[in-house]
């Protein structure tokens, strides 16, 4: 595999590990699981796999609460199914980025032992962010910081001390004024850079820096400006500093090897700051999870990233799914309405410069399962938000048309770990494969020509004029995207001849059999699609 900048226009794709396949029969996804599945992935034409964590954990937040960072965790398999794995992958053609989480470690990583038992004052406490409370008696935390899950952001220790954790209880922060916390990641990272990985995600990377003192915010509702403010606690100058050191690193192995920040920054430009050229290679691009289904919205969003990206000099990221928020096809109106708009969303995000992310499933067209029976649910942001866990995005893949876990899991094998809906066999992998018609079937197409076309090299986006409710763009000399947003059909010249639509679109006047479509012919746009063209 040659190495320069791979990634900046990669397809890459999310496997949450405990969802994707049981390779073992005990209902739960596993490293095993992968490795059988991997053929499939390299045939669906992405260029890397990005495994959420796999590591050691009491899986209090499913994995982002790590006990041990240079270990696998039973459920997922062996250090050695890991190797496994990533050589695999790599034959394969895939590049293997894995999840890392130093924000916080699990409650029940040796050193938080270490810090609860040594008690206050100690050394082992200095690893972590122990306070004493507010109050006569301490009684009261800290200072006003709440959990991005809900709450207070401080938990109690019996011996009277405060510990931070901006996720659960379980997943107390690291303080990263501390030189410890800082070479016990960098030998992690080196740790899975030798084991073979081409990079890494790196988990709240705009969180480990808090600020000096432990401000106290003033404002009751916190969950609803992050991401809209700078918190002191997220985006803070400091961050930068770690991420330099870790390019450095990163830029020690040959091959590339990238970091991607899951940063949540208040503005684009201040998300900008994560790559700029010493920095990490990518940050996740959040707006489209959040974006109405509307031309000028979406063409701000593109915009945005374009030019704030490009004054660091780096390329954009898009995300339309992830194992934190609702599933598009979900968020797009679900049903018939959900699955063309999420048709021609691919489409769209396959054609911008930059990389993609895909997540899990979306290649199916599967939807949020908003029926869960209630003891299934686990998510601890159902605290938050108690209709809004993260549970019905996190269901298991269907891959063949059999129940009751469609393929998930062995045969003879009753539940996976979530019960997935009697109505998926249709949505299973072995159901689309061969059917033209299918979603994944698009995926696949979409993929096999980027990939010929080099992802369309660095050509930039050119904005193209097209009616009210649509979008259109050329990327080179020869390559053309529209979308049309509305629900109705939209009439304008063909730019050229069809390459892949999401949904065909009619010349007007042609009757039935009158050729194929070419530059010129006025067509109407079906509703809610995206057609890729080729310029004669
Ligand atoms: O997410 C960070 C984060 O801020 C999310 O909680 C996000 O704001 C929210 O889920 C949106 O709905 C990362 C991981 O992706 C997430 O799965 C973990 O729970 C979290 O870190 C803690 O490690
Ligand atoms: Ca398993």
């Amino acid at each position: 595999v040659t190495a320069t900048r791979w990634w900046r226009d990669a397809v890459i794709y999310q496997v949450y590990v405990r969802s994707f396949a049981d390779g073992n029969g005990d209902g739960i996804g596993d490293l095993l699981g992968v490795r059988s599945r991997l053929r499939y992935l390299a045939d669906l034409g992405v260029d890397a796999i990005w495994l959420t964590p796999f590591f050691t954990s009491p899986m209090a937040d499913f994995g982002y609460d790590v006990a041990d960072y240079r270990d696998v965790d039973p459920i997922f398999g062996s250090l050695s199914d890991a190797k496994a794995l990533i050589d695999d992958a790599h034959r394969h053609g895939l590049r293997v980025i894995v999840d890392v989480v130093p924000n916080h470690t699990s409650d029940r990583h040796a050193w938080f032992h270490a810090a609860v038992a040594a008690g206050p004052g100690s050394a082992a406490r200095e690893r972590y962010i122990f306070r004493q409370g507010k109050g006569a008696d301490g009684e009261l935390p800290p200072n006003d910081w709440q959990s991005v899950f809900g709450g207070p952001a401080w938990t109690r220790l019996p011996d009277g001390e405060w510990y931070l954790r901006l996720f659960a209880p379980e997943q107390p922060d690291l303080n990263w004024e501390n030189p410890e916390v800082h070479a016990e990641f960098e030998s992690v990272l080196r740790f899975w850079l030798d084991l073979g990985v081409d990079g890494f995600r790196i988990d709240v990377a705009h969180g480990m820096v808090k600020a000096e003192g432990l401000p106290d915010i003033g404002h009751a509702d916190q969950v609803r400006m992050l991401g809209t403010e700078v918190m002191p606690f997220f985006d803070q100058d400091g961050v930068h500093e770690i991420h330099r050191a870790w390019r450095t690193l990163l830029d020690s192995y040959p091959g590339e090897r990238i970091g991607v920040a899951e940063a949540w920054a208040p503005t684009a430009q201040r998300l900008a700051n994560y790559i700029r050229p010493d920095e990490l290679h990518q940050a996740f691009n959040f707006q489209f999870l959040t974006a109405p289904w509307s031309a000028d919205g979406f063409r701000a969003v593109i915009q945005e990233s374009l030019e704030t990206v490009g004054l660091v000099g780096g390329s954009s990221t898009w995300v339309l799914s992830n194992h934190d928020v609702k599933r598009h096809l979900t968020r797009y109106g679900g049903g018939e309405l959900g699955l063309r708009r999420s048709r021609a969303a691919v489409l769209l995000t396959l054609a911008l410069p930059g990389s993609s992310y895909i997540y899990q499933g979306e290649e199916l067209g599967l939807p949020e399962v908003l029926d869960l029976p209630e003891e299934f649910l686990r998510d601890p942001q159902r605290l938050r938000n108690p209709d809004h866990g993260r549970d019905g995005c996190r269901v298991p893949i269907p891959w063949a048309d059999v129940r009751p876990h469609f393929g998930f899991s062995l045969p003879g094998i009753e539940e996976s770990w979530l019960p997935m809906p009697s109505s998926w066999g249709p949505l299973s992998v072995q159901s689309q494969l061969h059917d033209q018609a299918s979603t994944l079937h698009l995926y696949r197409e979409a993929l096999r020509i980027r990939r010929h076309r080099q992802a369309f090299g660095d050509a930039p986006l050119a904005w193209l004029d097209s009616p009210e409710g649509t979008l259109a763009f050329s990327r080179g000399d020869d390559f053309v995207c529209t979308v049309n947003l509305t629900g109705e059909p939209v009439e304008l010249p063909a730019p050229g001849r069809i390459l892949l639509a999401s949904a065909e679109p009619v010349a007007r006047g042609g009757a039935p059999g009158a050729g194929p479509i070419a530059g010129g012919d006025l067509v109407r746009l079906a509703p809610d699609s995206a057609v890729w063209w080729e310029r004669d």
